[in-house]
This record gives structure tokens, C-alpha cells and sequence, in this order.
């Protein structure tokens, strides 16, 4: 391996937590002695912070590799775990879910109000005929409706797909077929950028007449909450208001216990080709690392900690960190319709304030579009409460690492970057606050009871200072369980590449520096080989970001003639430097600070100053159409895109 990526982990900066924060952490140091003198036991005694219905004796089983159980003999209810026993306890007027509409809209949803409709919710599914096994799609707008319907779901041991309410019919119909749905829960719509956006209209025609194209119809139902107030067409005898049957119906309903491994969701990844993956996660490992990983992770106080994780459902870090840790540890979180900016830049610096949240997770790409847009308006905000902070999804840049501690968490709240995965289900590298000294753009160690390494393509660890493939070298509680419907896909694509080690391969590109901590280099289809070095896309946009000048980067390998590969940029510049330094000359004044910052081999061949980056709904930036755009070729499918019409503005661009 080259020694071309230096730059990222010539990074000096460390932050020790104050001793205040140390002193309340719920985390402690003696986790990983814990974890380390008894992987499996640890867990095991972190599966015991849950309620089981029926005790576990087992722990792991990995005699049937790649295909793991956890707890199997333990039996356990999901939603029980997350609602009625903090009822019990006597917590039932604590609040659950603070919800803000996009437009406005408020409700204040208590664990006892929302344990009553979640039961309620059940008695309706199971009055549909929908039991233990069956699949049920979930495509609803981040409304207390979803959290409620998801754990419906669980409570009679059924299966949610939740589908992102971005996502196009074709797609949602896609998924509804993969997974052979019996029910859709959806809504008329939902508030988006200032406006109601429909859903009910996708779910129609994903279920539109069908008649010759061979595929049988498993929908019998659709259930529909009202919340945007939109007309919409009505299928009499499939189609429900929930309005109208959920209030209706008993709000008495027993929690049952189900085997530790019953399915609990399916969730697709975009998956970059192919179809989507259909990620299958279970209940009783899920929920231990999810909660126990929440709780760490995020220090969770139920007492007093406001949360706040800005990820939709539709997306895993919705499922484990809205969903389930959150409620299963009993924690008071905030739930945000609508998006960042509406209906002005500084929607969520408000919501922080209005709240006093005190925990908040959210994504670099997030971090990066407030940069740009500029300081002063997080500083227009009280934001005093925030004493934790969190990052997931892509590397941190260092740069937007520390703007993210200035100006959001006012110089002392700790910045936990949280690596994972939909496949890991739960967080697995990260630092935990009040324990680690952290640093800038590194995700650092892996959890207590979870191990991972960095290696080569035959498996060998490549040591201290060296780049290779991230691993994880064991099974851990939360991990897929397999994708639906496809073993073989399952075994290929995760366990393949490494069969005679045992290892999962995580796709990325890692390395570990002189601390043993994990610098993650982005994924290893977007390490880029230039006159046989190997660079990384991510420490290149890093050192990009890293002048004055610029807002966003985005870096792709181009096929090159001479070089193999070629180091091509796109950059959007910030507004801030636009107004007070002419724009000519930038791209060479850029190409030469990549040369001074990384070497002269990581100097970009091509710059193009444009003025957004492509975008998946989920925030990731497709680096794929890029290259398309970089090599000259016609711009593949962009369907997957937040905004479609992006490529074609930065193709004019690059013209
Ligand atoms: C949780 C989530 C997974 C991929 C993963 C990696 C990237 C996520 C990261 C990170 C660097 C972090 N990723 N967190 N890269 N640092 N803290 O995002 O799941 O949507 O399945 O994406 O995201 O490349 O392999 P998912």
C-alpha cells in the first residue's frame, strides 16, 4: 500500500472529555475489560438489561458460519421492551416523542399514550389477519404514526419494510414485491420544504392493476393516517383511514413473547448496482446492541437527556436510533418532520433551542451544508443545552469535525463519529465520550464486545500506519442475519472475500494510525489507483475542504491513459469567499494546495467549480455519476437522486 494518504493522519488535535462529563458518563473504561476478558458473556449480560419473556441460555451460535444466532432459547416482545416496561416502572407520563411538524404542528407523545396506541395499532393489524412472519410495508413521513406503526408491527411479531417517503413508486412497488407485503401503512401526505408532499398516490399506483405483468398481488390492505390533507383516491375495501380504526379499537393487547431470532425488519439498501438488498435483522441481538449502543454511545440519561437524531425512518440509523435504542432505554427525543431549511436556514438550531435538546446525532453532509450557508445562523440560537454530539453515515472531514465543535457544540461538547452499517444494524467503531480523548476525523475504536481489523486482500493484518480492507473478525449480537430471499447474495457479498478467516467484509477502506486508532477512507470502490498509488477519495475532498475557499468536495478516479486513473474534483465554493476573492484562477490555486497538502501524485487532474454535488436521499454523494461525468460519458441512472436535475446542471457546468 502507498503511503499517499498520510495527510488525513498527520492530524494532532485531541480532546479529553472535562472531568464533569467523565464523572456522569454512563459509559466507563472497564467496558472493554469486560468485553475483553468475556466477548460473548459481556453481551449476554448486556441482553439481561432487557425484559425476556422466556430467559436465554444460549449466547452465540456461530456453528453454521456465515448464518449466527444470539439468545435463540430466549424469548422476548420488542414493543414491550420499548413501551409497556417503562410504563411499569412508573415512567408512563414521561414523554416519549416531542414532535415538531414542518409546518408548525406540535404533539407531545408520552410513553403511556404511545404504549396505548401502539396496542391499539396491534388489535387493527391483527384484526386484518396480519400475524407472526407476515411482511408489512411502512412508507409514512416522520410523523408519530410511523414510530407507533414500526412497533405494532414488532408487537405481533411481524416484519416492517419501512421505505423512505422520498422514495419513487417503481421503488416502493419493488420492495413491496420482494418482500410479498401483506398490508402498506402510509399517509396522505406529509409537509416537505413548505408544502404537502403526497404519498398515498405512490402507494396506488405501486399497487396498480397488475393484470398480466406475473407478479401476484400479496396487498390486501392499505391503511391510511391522515396528516397532509390532501385529496386522495379511495379503494373501497382495500384502503382504511386509520383515524377511523385505530381509535376504535381495544387498547388492551398482550404483549407475546417471540423467539430472540424472529425477523424483525427488512430494510433495502440503495445498493449501488442490482437490485436492492433486502437487509434482514432479528429481534433479540438487535435490540441489545441497539440499546446498549444508545445508551453508550450517546450517554443517555432518560431523566434529563433531550435526543435528537435528525435521521429519517426510512433509513436505518431511523430504525436503531429514532425506533428502537431511544424508546427501549426509555429516552425523551425529538421527532422532525420536514427538512433542515424550512421554513427558514436555521430550522434546526430553533428546534434545539425551543427543546433544549442535549444529545444530537445527525450527518456530516448536514454539518457541511450549514458551513456553507455560514456561522451566523447557529449563533442567532440558544444552544447551550447541547452537551453531546454525534456524526454517522460518511467520514467527518477534520475541518467540519472542529466547525461542528465550535460553533455547534461551543467548544466542549464531545463529538462521537459513529462508523456502522444497515448490515451491522447498530453502531460499532466510535469513540465513547467520557472515556476517549477524540480526534478529528477519525471514528477511532471499536465498542466494547465488538472487533474489527484492517487487512489485506489475503486477510493479513496490515499493521499500524498501513491502509487495507476494514473487517470484522466476529460475530456481534446485531448483525444481518441474512438478505431476504437470497442466502447465496448473503455468503457473496459479505463473507466470500474472506471465507477461510471468517471475517465480514464491510467494503470499506480503513487504516489504523500509530494509536491503533481507525481512520475510515471511505468505501473501497471509491479508492481511486493512480500510476499504481493508491489514493482515497475521502482524504482528497478532505484536504480540499480544508482550504478557505471551499463549501463541499467530491473527488472521483477518472480512467487515464497514461496514469491508469486520474484524481478528478468537483468543488463548490463558498459563498462567504466568492463575495471577497475574484473566481478566476481558483481551480490552479486548488490543484496546488492538494499538491502542498498530500503530495504532488494527489494533485487532481481536473477541477470543476459547480454548484451543487449529487446526492442520494439519504445525503451520500454519488460518486458514480461523477465518473460518468469525468470520463466523458453519458450520466447513468440517477433515479436514486434527492434532486435529479443536479447532473444535468453540472454537466452544463463541466461543458
Ligand atoms: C449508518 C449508515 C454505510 C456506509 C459505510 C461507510 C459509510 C457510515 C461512517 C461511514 C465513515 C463514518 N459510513 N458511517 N464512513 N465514517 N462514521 O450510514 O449505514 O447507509 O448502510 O451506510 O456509510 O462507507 O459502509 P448505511
Amino acid at each position: 500500500m502507498s503511503s499517499q494518504i498520510d495527510h488525513l493522519l498527520s492530524e494532532t488535535r485531541r480532546f479529553a472529555p472535562s472531568a464533569d462529563f467523565a464523572d456522569a458518563a454512563v459509559g466507563a473504561a472497564d467496558l472493554y475489560e469486560r468485553a475483553a476478558a468475556d466477548r460473548e458473556g459481556f453481551w449476554a449480560d448486556q441482553a439481561r438489561e432487557l425484559h425476556w419473556h422466556t430467559p436465554f441460555t444460549q449466547g452465540l451460535d456461530w456453528s453454521n458460519p456465515p448464518f449466527a444466532t444470539w439468545f435463540a432459547d430466549g424469548e422476548l416482545n420488542v414493543a414491550y421492551n420499548c413501551l409497556d416496561r417503562h410504563v411499569e416502572a412508573g415512567h408512563g407520563d414521561r414523554i416519549a416523542l416531542l414532535w415538531e411538524g414542518e409546518n408548525g404542528d406540535e404533539r407531545r407523545v408520552s410513553y403511556a399514550e404511545l404504549t396505548d396506541e401502539v396496542k391499539r395499532v396491534a388489535n387493527v393489524l391483527q384484526g386484518l389477519g396480519v400475524g407472526a412472519g407476515d411482511r408489512v410495508a411502512i412508507y409514512l413521513p416522520m410523523i408519530p404514526e410511523a414510530v407507533a406503526a414500526m412497533l405494532a408491527v414488532a408487537r405481533i411479531g411481524a416484519i416492517h419494510s419501512v421505505v423512505f417517503g422520498g422514495f419513487s413508486a417503481d421503488s416502493l412497488r419493488a420492495r413491496i414485491d420482494d418482500a410479498g407485503a401483506k398490508l402498506v401503512i402510509t399517509a396522505d401526505g406529509g409537509y416537505r420544504k413548505g408544502k404537502v408532499s403526497a404519498l398515498k398516490p405512490a402507494v396506488d399506483m405501486a399497487l396498480a392493476d397488475r393484470n398480466g405483468s406475473g407478479v401476484q398481488e400479496t396487498v390486501e390492505h392499505v391503511l391510511v393516517v391522515r396528516r397532509g390533507g390532501n385529496d386522495v383516491e379511495w379503494q373501497d375495501g382495500r384502503d382504511l383511514w386509520w383515524h377511523e380504526t385505530v381509535p376504535d379499537a381495544s387498547p388492551d393487547h398482550e404483549a407475546e413473547g417471540f423467539p430472540a431470532e424472529n425477523p424483525l425488519f427488512i430494510l433495502y439498501t440503495s445498493g449501488t448496482t442490482g437490485k436492492p438488498k433486502g437487509i434482514l435483522h432479528t429481534s433479540g441481538g438487535y435490540l441489545t446492541q441497539a440499546a446498549f449502543t444508545n445508551r453508550v454511545v450517546h450517554d443517555i440519561h432518560p431523566e434529563t437527556d433531550v435526543y435528537w437524531c435528525t435521521a429519517d425512518i426510512g433509513w436505518i440509523t431511523g430504525h436503531t436510533y429514532v425506533t428502537y435504542g431511544p424508546l427501549a432505554n426509555g429516552a425523551t427525543q425529538v421527532l422532525y418532520e420536514g427538512t433542515p431549511d424550512t421554513p427558514h436556514p436555521g430550522r434546526w438550531w430553533e428546534v434545539i433551542e425551543k427543546y433544549g435538546v442535549t444529545v444530537f446525532y445527525t450527518a456530516p453532509t448536514a454539518i457541511r451544508s450549514f458551513m456553507k450557508i455560514g456561522r451566523e445562523v447557529p449563533q442567532k440560537f440558544d444552544l447551550s443545552s447541547l452537551r453531546l454530539l454525534g456524526s454517522v453515515g460518511e467520514p467527518i472531514n477534520p475541518e467540519a469535525w472542529m466547525w461542528y465543535r465550535t460553533i455547534i457544540g461551543d467548544e466542549t461538547a464531545p463529538i462521537v463519529d459513529t462508523w456502522w452499517q444497515t448490515e451491522t444494524g447498530a453502531i460499532m467503531i466510535s469513540a465513547l465520550p467520557g472515556v476517549t480523548e477524540t480526534k478529528p476525523g477519525s471514528a477511532q475504536v471499536p465498542l466494547p464486545g465488538i472487533t474489527v481489523d484492517v487487512v489485506d486482500d489475503a486477510g493479513e493484518p496490515v499493521g499500524h500506519g498501513n491502509g487495507g480492507l476494514l473487517v470484522i473478525t466476529e460475530p456481534w449480537p446485531s448483525m444481518l442475519r441474512g438478505i431476504w430471499g437470497d442466502p447465496e447474495r448473503y455468503k457473496e457479498t459479505y463473507w466470500d472475500k474472506f471465507a477461510d478467516k471468517g471475517y465480514y467484509f464491510a467494503g470499506d477502506g480503513a487504516r489504523l494510525d500509530d494509536d491503533g486508532d481507525v481512520w475510515l477512507l471511505g468505501r473501497v470502490d471509491d479508492v481511486m489507483n493512480v500510476s499504481g498509488h493508491r489514493l482515497s477519495t475521502a482524504e482528497i475532498e478532505s484536504a480540499l475542504v480544508g482550504n478557505e475557499a471551499v463549501a463541499e468536495a467530491a473527488v472521483v478516479g477518472a480512467s487515464d491513459e497514461t496514469t491508469g486513473q486520474a484524481v478528478v474534483a468537483f468543488v463548490i465554493i463558498k459563498q462567504s469567499f466568492l463575495k471577497a476573492h475574484p473566481a478566476e484562477g481558483l481551480a490552479s490555486t486548488l490543484r496546488g494546495w492538494v499538491g502542498e497538502q498530500i503530495g504532488p501524485i494527489a494533485r487532481p487532474r481536473d477541477i470543476y467549480i459547480v454548484g451543487e454535488l449529487p446526492k442520494t436521499r439519504s445525503g451520500k454523494i454519488m460518486r458514480r455519476l461523477l465518473r460518468d461525468v469525468a470520463e466523458g460519458r453519458e450520466v447513468g441512472d440517477t433515479t436514486t437522486l434527492a434532486d435529479t436535475m443536479v447532473m444535468s446542471t453540472i454537466s452544463a457546468q463541466v461543458k
